[in-house]
């Protein structure tokens, strides 16, 4: 099991945080091995020294901000580093522990502080960190040098997967030359798509909480679970606030029980007068230690709510809940997947514009930033791993089985805490029906399973039912099917026959509650055709129009949720499929709305009014 917990960094009154956005210095190294950076060691001296450099902005991806092609599909190490002054008190006061934050790197990173390696970390969608507090409090330097080198090159063994193909024909290609393959579809953005920085805890210090919530009649419980690092003579406190700041329960001790009698329930947005009521648990660690006593102290939202699953139903609260939503990406113009803070309100206003309640991390965990809106707001996430384009044999060996329960850990770590999250999503669209897909599922579901006993675990399949060898175990089926779009093009006359029949068989094979995990049809904002023709906006909308007719059906019985492919447009590999990227959003990748949009936002609030 991974050692150590990953808090959000909050800010406190023994915590404080310096965010290093802005622009980084920065070099692509393109060299034909691509390791010149390595050889020259590039990280010893300011990166100004080794050669010329470009100003990076940072949290985005480095594809889209310059008008070089090369940079743009660059397939190697690139080079970010950013010179920072610290405050006296963190250099000077050795009951400070300074820790070293990076969102997410894409896809491998390397990391020095003052030429000093810390910390590697592979995976482009998580967080990972570093103590530095020896590196910063060892001289007289107030100033500190962080240098990431990060590799966006992806194998048979990362998630996502990837391959590297060589091309020797000489006649055709030049010495040495490759492209990088994937079998997912969007961009390969890469680089430091989300915050980097820097905060303080005290030398001993809550290093992890871990809260589950329950219900016993009208009495709120709430489990937690306190780590702490630094010192084994501490004393834990803790109190539960409500909204208006008032005490509703408090603890001693690491571990125990809240109750919170007449509690206010989290529920989804829609569902209840007051959606997404959030408590406060205050977190407060005091320890005796050598420099004296030191006190750390952690707020952390909780919602309580329950979740379980029966053959036919998905309930949130001991409600059925049905999820009328999307699927998303993080991505758009410019900063391809960087973080942005307007994209996501945009994003959030858009979704209750559309009187949605849900969606899916599609296809890797997203911002912490998002899952704390979520929350907020009352919309339901499916968190889905990085586990897409799963397809090679190979990719599912022991290598990678091992590298995607480490991915879960993670995933889990970082997000276990967070009301919004209902169920855990492992992969999407792998090749189920190979043979050792069957025990890949079954270990890492039991695994994700056992590090959270408290959430419903899914994979989302597009394999045939009788082939599918993950399916036995999962709670949820989802299934992503694109009838009369990429088979039976321009004939939605075929739809409800074909959805009927993958329901029914879904169904009858296993029993479990089903969601629409996917369905769709690229759409060019501005074509018309009327009769509908595929890429119009007619078409689009009359597509999923058709998947609704059975949609409403099936909802009655054992469909628990829709969730339309896409939200918005977003960038992919280019190809003769892909028009400046996948055209399946409702919105466009400007974030204005098609004609599906419309019917989408008609369909959700008529369906929140009836479950209302
Ligand atoms: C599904 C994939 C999704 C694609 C979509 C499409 O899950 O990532 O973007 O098809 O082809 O198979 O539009």
């Amino acid at each position: 099991l991974l050692q150590g917990g990953m808090l959000y960094p909050r800010e406190s009154r023994s915590r404080e945080r310096k965010e290093l956005d802005g622009l980084w210095s920065f070099r692509a190294d393109f060299s034909d091995n691509r390791r010149q950076g390595f050889e020259q060691q590039w990280y010893r001296a300011p990166l100004r020294e080794s050669g010329p450099t470009l100003d990076m902005p940072v949290p985005s991806s480095f594809n889209d901000v310059g008008q070089d092609g090369q940079l743009r599909s660059f397939v190697g190490w690139v080079w970010y580093e950013r010179e920072i002054t610290l405050p006296q008190r963190w250099t000077e006061d050795l009951g400070t522990r300074v820790v070293l934050r990076i969102g997410s790197a894409h896809y491998y990173a390397i990391v020095w502080v003052n030429g000093v390696h810390v910390l590697e970390h592979e995976g482009g969608h998580l967080p990972f960190e570093a103590d530095i507090s020896k590196l910063v409090q060892s001289g007289p330097l107030s100033s500190c040098r962080i240098t990431i080198a990060i590799n966006n090159t992806l194998s048979p063994h990362t998630l996502p997967p990837g391959t590297i193909l060589y091309k020797t024909d000489p006649s055709m290609y030049p010495k040495g030359y490759f492209v990088q393959n994937t079998k997912f579809d969007f961009f390969n953005y890469a680089g430091l798509h989300r915050a980097v920085l820097l905060y303080t805890t005290p030398t001993t210090y809550i290093d992890d909480i871990t809260v589950t919530t329950d219900m016993d009649q009208d009495i709120g419980l709430v489990n937690y679970q306190i780590i702490v690092q630094g010192s084994d003579h501490f004393q834990v406190d803790v109190s539960l606030l409500d909204e208006e700041g008032k005490v509703m329960a408090e603890g001693a001790g690491a571990e125990g029980q809240l109750q919170v009698p007449s509690a206010h329930l989290w529920w989804p947005y829609l569902m209840h007068e007051h959606p997404a009521y959030l408590y406060s648990l205050e977190v407060k660690l005091t320890a005796q230690t050598a420099v004296g006593p030191v006190s750390d102290f952690y707020t952390l939202p909780v919602g309580i709510r329950t979740v379980a699953v029966t053959e036919s139903q998905f309930l949130i609260n001991g409600k059925p809940f049905y999820f009328r939503g999307v699927n998303k990406h993080e991505d758009a113009d410019i900063r391809g997947k960087g973080f942005d803070w307007p994209l996501l309100v945009k994003d959030f206003n858009l979704l209750r514009w559309l009187g949605a309640n849900a969606f899916r991390t599609s296809h890797y965990p997203y911002a912490e930033e998002v899952l704390q809106l979520c929350d907020r707001y009352g919309i339901v996430v499916i968190d889905e791993s990085p586990g897409v384009g799963i397809v090679l044999a190979e990719s599912f060996g022991n290598v990678s089985l091992q590298h995607h329960l480490e991915v879960m850990e993670e995933m889990i770590r970082r997000d276990k805490n967070h009301p919004a999250v209902v169920m855990w999503s492992l992969a999407n669209e792998p090749a189920s029906f190979l043979k050792p897909a069957g025990y890949y599922f079954k270990t890492l579901i039991a695994h994700t399973k056992a590090l959270d006993p408290s959430r419903p675990v899914t994979f989302v399949t597009n394999t045939n039912y009788e082939a599918d060898l993950g399916a036995p175990y999962v709670d949820v089926i989802c299934v992503n099917s694109y009838y009369s779009w990429y088979h039976d093009y321009g004939h939605m006359e075929v739809i409800q026959l074909q959805l009927a029949t993958q329901f029914e068989n879904w169904y009858k094979a296993y029993q479990k509650p089903m969601i629409q995990s996917e369905y769709g049809a690229d759409a060019i904002e501005g074509f018309h055709e009327d009769p509908p023709l595929m890429f119009s906006e007619e078409y689009q909308k009359g597509l999923l129009q058709q998947y609704h007719v059975v949609l409403d059906q099936k909802r009655k019985e054992y469909v628990v949720g829709e969730l339309i492919w896409n939200f918005a447009d977003f960038m992919t590999n280019q190809s003769p499929v892909r028009m400046i990227g996948n055209r399946k959003g409702i919105f466009t990748r400007q974030r204005q709305p098609k004609s599906a949009a419309f019917l989408l936002r008609e369909r959700y609030w008529k369906l929140a009014n009836e479950t209302r």
